[in-house]
């Protein structure tokens, strides 16, 4: 086999890099491990900034969106029994975040893909990668059986932070950055409609809170736990119980339950490698950098490589190869805000357990900071609603 590019991971990243080289005339084969129903059936982001809204509807994939994502204007800080509204889109010249699960982000793009003929291979074994320093990269794995040898132009990494891209550039090429905390996630998908009409990031001396949702159905919601823990340690009572404390109000707000349909662990990371290229092997989303969730950053950035990957793929295509020299550089940028404001809203946002009273006071200050202070609200606001794209 031979394409233009060859596409590792079929998440967010690979799928959307497919569809945007389609549209540039540029071929492409995506190459994924996993089935195409387990990767549709992941429950992770649903935060989309307002440039990833935008880049959805200008590339043609946007209509799912339009009829079931739920636009938001806003998200509330609540601390000390009291809820504070932070107004994003009268903070940010009326700029938008929605709620639209990556679930559906993902099928929409599948859907575009194989609707204009794009090769995706799912179920693909053993995939590895070889000659990334050469004009003609190859990409082999087995799929039914069979051996394939996918040559190509270029590699795109889009296989997240477990996948094989990334371990493929000799050593000594990368510079990873790295920070760890001391807590995990635990997450909850729940049928019942949301008790809240915008998202509620909670700040509690028990630990972290959110409550967030999928639909006017189903809600999702956040509790900081141990890393490590076990998710048998949290029967659905407990996980209830701890949502009621950690949400409470001196208002008489009232949490509505229903059935837990899905529940999950996930651990807090902050990671980049620099740069995000070798050769013709080029790294894109999770597979380059990871944030903690509490920004809602992971997808919106892995859309974000993904328009400059394939607009430079496509000036390279020209003869122009400078774009291409220079995409690290020029992603770094955008992920480098995004680390820095994922970092803080954890740190604010978070118990630590070694904090002591003058650290929680601290955490106490900045939270009312930044509810009280304009200057201080738009700063959040700017950076969770997204920075331009271009
Ligand atoms: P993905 O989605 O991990 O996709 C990588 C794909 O590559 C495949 N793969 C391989 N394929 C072939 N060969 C191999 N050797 C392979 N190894 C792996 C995998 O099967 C997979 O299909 O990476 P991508 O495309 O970079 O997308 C990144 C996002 O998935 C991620 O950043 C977000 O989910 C992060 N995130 C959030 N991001 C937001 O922008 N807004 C949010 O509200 C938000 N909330 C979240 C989140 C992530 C969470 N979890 C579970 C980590 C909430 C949670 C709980
Ligand atoms: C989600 O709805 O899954 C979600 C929302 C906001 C975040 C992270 C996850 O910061």
């Amino acid at each position: 086999m031979r394409t233009q590019v060859g596409i590792i991971g079929a998440g967010p990243a690979g799928l959307f890099l497919s569809h945007l080289l389609h549209l540039e005339g540029v071929e492409s084969v995506v190459v994924e491990s996993k089935s195409r129903e387990y990767v549709e059936g992941r429950v992770r982001a649903g935060v989309l900034e307002n440039d990833t809204i935008e880049l959805m509807r200008a590339t043609g994939v946007g209509a799912g969106h339009d009829r079931n994502g739920l636009v938001h204007h806003g998200i509330e800080l609540r601390f000390d029994g009291a809820g504070h509204r932070i107004p994003m889109s009268e903070l940010t010249g009326g700029r938008v975040i929605s709620i639209y699960g990556q679930q559906s982000v993902v099928r929409d793009l599948a859907d575009a893909r194989v609707a204009a003929g794009g090769a995706l291979h799912y179920e693909a074994e053993d995939v590895r990668l070889a000659l990334l320093d050469s004009e003609q990269p190859v990409v082999r794995f087995r799929h039914g059986g069979e051996e394939q040898v996918l040559e190509c132009d270029y590699v795109a990494g889009c296989d997240g932070f477990h996948g094989v891209s990334r371990g493929s550039i000799p050593d000594g090429v990368l510079t990873r950055y790295e920070r760890s905390y001391p807590f995990a996630w635990l997450g909850i998908l729940a049928s019942v409609p949301p008790s809240t009409k915008e998202l509620i990031y909670g700040f509690h001396e028990r630990g972290f809170v959110l409550h967030s949702l999928r639909s006017p159905e189903v809600s999702r919601l956040y509790l900081q736990c141990e890393p490590g823990e076990d998710i048998a340690n949290w029967p659905d009572e407990r996980i209830w119980e701890e949502l009621h404390r950690r949400l409470a109000t001196r208002d008489g707000w009232t949490l509505r339950e229903g059935p837990i349909l899905e529940k999950g662990i996930t651990p807090m990371r902050s990671f980049v490698v620099a740069p995000m290229q070798y050769g013709n092997l080029f790294l894109a989303g999770d597979a380059a950098h990871i944030v903690p969730p509490t920004g809602a950053k992971g997808l919106n950035l892995a859309v974000a490589d993904v328009l400059v990957l394939s607009r430079a793929i496509a000036a390279a295509q020209r003869g122009d190869r400078e774009p291409l020299a220079r995409y690290s550089e020029s992603c770094l940028r955008r992920v480098w805000r995004a680390e820095h404001f994922s970092w803080w809203m954890t740190s604010m946002l978070h118990r630590f357990p070694d904090s002591d009273p003058f650290q929680l006071e601290l955490q106490r200050s900045q939270l009312a900071y930044t509810v009280t202070s304009r200057a201080a609200a738009t700063s959040l606001a700017e950076n969770y609603v997204g920075m331009p794209f271009d």
